[in-house]
């Protein structure tokens, strides 16, 4: 079943890479794209291609200009340098040829030698000293929209160099038959053989897929054979791969003795692919058996008179090809050969995995030169993996400030290694990594253990040293069983160490704390006196990057300083506290709300009459809690409120207040009043009985199966009307931030309305078409490139939203972590079905009821409602039109359904 529904999903990828195009800006109509490595202008050769300059798809490397052949080397001699063609078209198999040439262009007069990598294969290695200029050629299943053929320097090799880069598409289904299991193995070419040829090579236009195939009296030394070139009629049908007529117009055909032999030396020993072609051009049909390396590989093979026919074979561990045709009738005869090295590919990591590392990359603020597949050809800097799986990462030093929930995506890991990273507040996202073995986050700044660590059943290592860690150590640890190291030195522990942890195989480094032990007496005595600790002085590494050192110490300075005025304030509140028992304050933000004319201003008092004392709680969440409320005019409402935990707080409730009191939509929470005295923060809002589309969807006593299709439908249309409002809105323009399925709240008779604009953000004209903030949102709904760029449009509540369509399309969650890692992500995972149109990931209760056409609709406006580019994505205007299309469709199809039953 798991399988089955993998192979779909290759399927539908498969089948969208054959269908769109090379998106090269240049490409002939045959679909070639032929690169001038170093080339400064673009030309047309003799045979009528048109090649184009390479610095499209390449950012490193120097050229030279004062050669007839231009070239691209590259200097530094560290790790890959690649070429990134975008290939949409994947006609699903394409030629790639590569030639190297030396000319000596750094007057060293000594050609260098490298290796070269396609996709995750390495694939040979070129020296310069042994050819010159030396060509690879390789037929290569294409399967991501990007093909990347990188050079990787070798010690004491030299620069790698490069003169030109060609892709040919070539059918489909050529080459297959002797490769079984194609989709992992390319092929790298030794010989192709225009047979009985002596007249130089042969390529494009007489091979329309431009294969360049040799005169074959170089591999012939030994024998007298004669070549023929006769021209007459034959049957072309049914290769796959297409050989050209002039190549079969010819043959090595062996007049006196009854024994043709190829003798072909090979690179490497290797697993070796051998097509032979036979044209039947002679008036008599000849019978020989084909013995490869003294085997007799097809006994009495026959060519029929003015039919075209070809022989596959797959010769594992050879080092040579001794070829040779055995007559039996007439004369043994051979008119094209071709000879391929079967180069395994590596299996790419997951597309979780990649996306959560560049996620990562990308929080982190770096670039960390992380491209293409993590582990193959060769791992990325901090990497290390086994096989496709990414099994350690190693981050130290830089400034990540928490341990984000990607990090719980990286299922494989076994080495977690996040010492001194600026990490802060509780251990956390990491409960998800069960083969995790050994976890270091020392040097840090993290205060709590957090609730996960429990979870790592395989650890084995757990480093925490120089830390903040308060108070005691969670019994929980003990159930670690292979437990055997854990650093817990200078933290700010205390009190008597959890007995489940007092075992022999493990050992607790427990030194710099304030007293920490496994005996009860010391601690009480200790902990009943608790001494005043001086702040903490940890030494770190003396770096290198001083930008990034002054940033830290600026944010710690200004850190300390907004630590400071909180003590202040904090002893300040609790003194006057104790003197009066009411305080009220009016924050300046308060009254700047209350000459906003705005909603109704309520006392505490008032609020604590309306909902009878908090009495019933309506929801929760990381804000503070929601209650259920009454005011005196019968009006039932949701009160809303704030933590003190929450330190964002102020600013956020400042600026839903006051963009609340701007808006008045049917499909946006109206706003009713709100409280800002006592350091309280409440909202009142109107009172939506139906709860939010989370709870619907997924909720503990969750109702989905009563979201049919036609309400899921009239919901989105509703809330892309919400969203439509703040998107059009005269300046300023408001973008939400924070659009999910729980911020999607329903009435009794389901109308759906937005709500929670706490993070959202006015832009005025003046920002022009788009403002630099700080990255805030919920994981799973976050556009990803406002994640890397930081720049917001309207364009991200698109994506989120059309995460949202996913949702109520799939009816699943956006980010989960079960299954297969590869369904994690909704959007990876639901994308490439939908727009395939393949409807096995829609909802299963949704099965059967809808239109397919409505689905179509709403599938594809999702889809392309979350396309990574944000200008690929269309506008919220455009959303809600194609909803209202979809729901119009699903409307009528009910309506006829109803009629005729
Ligand atoms: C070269 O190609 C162009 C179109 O791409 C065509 O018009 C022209 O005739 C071709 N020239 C030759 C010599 O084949
Ligand atoms: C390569 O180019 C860079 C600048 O583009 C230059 O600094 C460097 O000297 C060049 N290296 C060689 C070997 O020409
Ligand atoms: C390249 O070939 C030359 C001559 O065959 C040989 O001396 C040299 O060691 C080779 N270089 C590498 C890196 O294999
Ligand atoms: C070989 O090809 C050249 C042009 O490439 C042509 O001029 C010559 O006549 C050909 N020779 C034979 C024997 O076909
Ligand atoms: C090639 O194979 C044939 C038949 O197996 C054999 O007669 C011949 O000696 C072989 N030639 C070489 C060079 O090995
Ligand atoms: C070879 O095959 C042909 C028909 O394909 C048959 O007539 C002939 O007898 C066979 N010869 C041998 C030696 O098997
Ligand atoms: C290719 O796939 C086959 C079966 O799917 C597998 O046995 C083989 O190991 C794979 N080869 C590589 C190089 O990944
Ligand atoms: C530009 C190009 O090569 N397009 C091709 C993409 O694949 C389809 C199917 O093989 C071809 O028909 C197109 O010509």
């Amino acid at each position: 079943m798991g399988s089955g529904l993998m192979n779909m999903r290759c399927f539908w990828v498969g089948f969208f890479l054959f269908c769109g195009f090379w998106v090269s800006g240049f490409c002939d109509k045959d679909g070639f794209l032929s690169i001038s490595c170093g080339g400064t202008t673009g030309y047309t050769d003799s045979s009528n291609i048109s090649w184009i300059p390479d610095d499209e798809y390449v950012s490193t490397g120097n050229i030279t200009a004062s050669f007839s052949d231009p070239i691209r080397f590259f200097p530094d001699t560290q790790g890959r340098n690649c070429y990134r063609v975008p290939v949409i078209n994947a006609s699903s198999l394409v030629l790639v040829r590569a030639q190297f040439l030396y000319r000596n262009y750094d007057g060293r007069g000594k050609p260098p030698a490298f290796s070269v990598s396609l996709g995750t294969a390495i694939t040979s290695t070129i020296n310069l000293t042994t050819n010159d200029p030396w060509t690879e050629e390789f037929i290569w299943p294409v399967s991501k929209d990007t093909l990347s053929f990188c050079l990787h320097a070798i010690p004491d090799g030299g620069s790698p160099v490069i003169s030109s880069l060609e892709l040919r598409p070539l059918p489909q289904g050529a080459y297959a038959s002797g490769v079984g299991d194609f989709p992992n193995k390319s092929l790298r070419k030794s010989y192709r053989i225009n047979c009985g040829y002596s007249n130089g090579s042969l390529r494009y236009p007489l091979d329309p897929y431009d294969r360049i195939w040799d005169a074959d009296q170089n591999f012939m030394p030994f024998h007298v054979s004669v070549g023929f070139a006769i021209q007459q009629y034959f049957n072309l049908s049914g290769l796959g791969e297409d050989p050209p007529v002039a190549v079969l117009q010819t043959a090595r055909v062996l007049a006196r003795r009854n024994v043709l032999t190829y003798n072909l030396p090979l690179d490497t020993l290797g697993d070796y692919f051998i097509v032979l072609y036979f044209a039947g051009i002679f008036p008599v049909s000849p019978s020989f058996d084909v013995v490869i390396n003294g085997d007799v590989i097809q006994s009495n093979y026959t060519i029929k008179i003015s039919d075209v026919s070809a022989l596959y074979f797959t010769q594992k561990e050879i080092k040579s090809l001794n070829l040779t045709l055995k007559s039996i009738s007439y004369y043994p005869q051979v008119n094209g050969i071709e000879v391929y090295e079967i180069v395994g590919i590596p299996q790419e990591a997951s597309s979780t995995t990649v996306s959560a590392l560049q996620v990562i990359q990308q929080s982190a603020g770096l670039d960390l030169g992380w491209q293409d597949d993590p582990c193959s050809p060769s791992p990325w800097d901090h990497i290390g993996c086994e096989g496709s799986l990414v099994t350690s990462l190693e981050l130290s030093d830089i400034n990540l400030r928490s341990i984000s929930p990607t990090f719980g995506d990286l299922l494989d890991l076994k080495t977690l290694d996040l010492h001194n990273t600026s990490l802060t507040g509780e251990i956390q996202n990491l409960g998800s990594l069960q083969r995790l073995e050994s976890l270091n986050l020392s040097f840090n700044e993290l205060t709590s253990f957090g609730s996960e660590l429990e979870n790592l059943v395989s650890l084995q290592i757990l480093d925490l040293q120089n830390n903040s860690l308060q108070g005691t150590v969670p019994d929980s640890l003990g159930e670690l069983v292979d437990l055997h190291l854990l650093n817990l030195e200078n933290n700010k522990l205390q009190g008597t160490l959890p007995v489940s942890l007092n075992k022999e195989a493990l050992e607790i480094r427990t030194s710099g704390n304030l007293c920490l032990s496994f005996s009860t007496m010391s601690c009480n005595e200790v902990s009943s006196t608790p001494s005043i600790e001086t702040p903490q002085v940890t030494a770190f590494p003396q770096k290198k990057n001083t930008k990034q050192d002054h940033l830290a110490i600026i944010a710690g300075a200004v850190g300390g300083a907004i630590i400071a005025l909180l003590f202040i304030s904090l002893a300040v509140f609790l003194f006057r506290k104790k003197k009066r028992t009411e305080v009220t304050y009016a924050s300046k933000g308060a009254t700047e709300i209350r000459n906003w004319n705005a909603a109704k201003v309520f006392s505490y008092k008032e609020i604590k009459a309306a909902t009878n004392n908090f009495k019933e709680v309506i929801g929760r969440g990381s804000f503070g809690s929601v209650y259920l409320g009454k005011l005196p005019d019968g009006k039932i409402v949701a009160v809303k409120v704030r933590s003190d935990k929450s330190q964002l707080g102020a600013d956020s409730f400042i600026n839903e207040v006051s963009l609340l009191s701007q808006i008045r939509h049917q499909n946006l929470v109206c706003l009713e009043g709100f409280c800002h005295e006592s350091k309280q923060q409440i909202l009142v809002y109107e009172y939506l009985p139906g709860g939010s589309l989370a709870d619907r969807l997924y909720g503990p006593n969750c109702k989905k199966a009563s979201l049919s299709w036609v309400r899921r439908l009239k919901i989105a249309v509703d809330a892309a009307k919400g969203l439509d409002y703040l998107h059009k809105g005269n300046e300023p323009r408001i973008i939400h931030r924070d659009v999910k399925c729980s911020n999607i709240l329903l009435d009794e008779d389901v109308n759906a309305k937005v709500c929670d604009f706490g993070l959202s953000k006015q832009i005025t004209r003046a920002d022009a078409t788009h403002v630099t903030t700080i990255v805030k949102g919920t994981a799973g709904y976050l556009d990803p490139e406002y994640f890397s760029t930081r720049q917001l449009t309207e364009k991200s509540d698109v994506y989120s939203f059309g995460v949202v369509l996913l949702e109520l399309i799939c009816g699943r969650e956006p980010l989960i972590h079960s299954g297969t890692p590869d369904s994690f992500n909704l959007v990876l995972w639901a994308k490439p079905y939908l727009q395939a149109g393949a409807f096995e990931v829609v909802d299963d209760s949704l099965m059967g009821t809808f239109d397919g056409k409505s689905m179509r609709k709403a599938a594809l406006i999702a889809v392309r409602s979350v396309e990574r580019d944000a200008s690929q994505r269309p506008t919220i205007a455009e959303v809600l039109a194609e909803l209202k299309e979809a729901y119009s469709i699903q409307l009528s199809y009910l309506q006829t359904r109803e009629h005729s039953s």
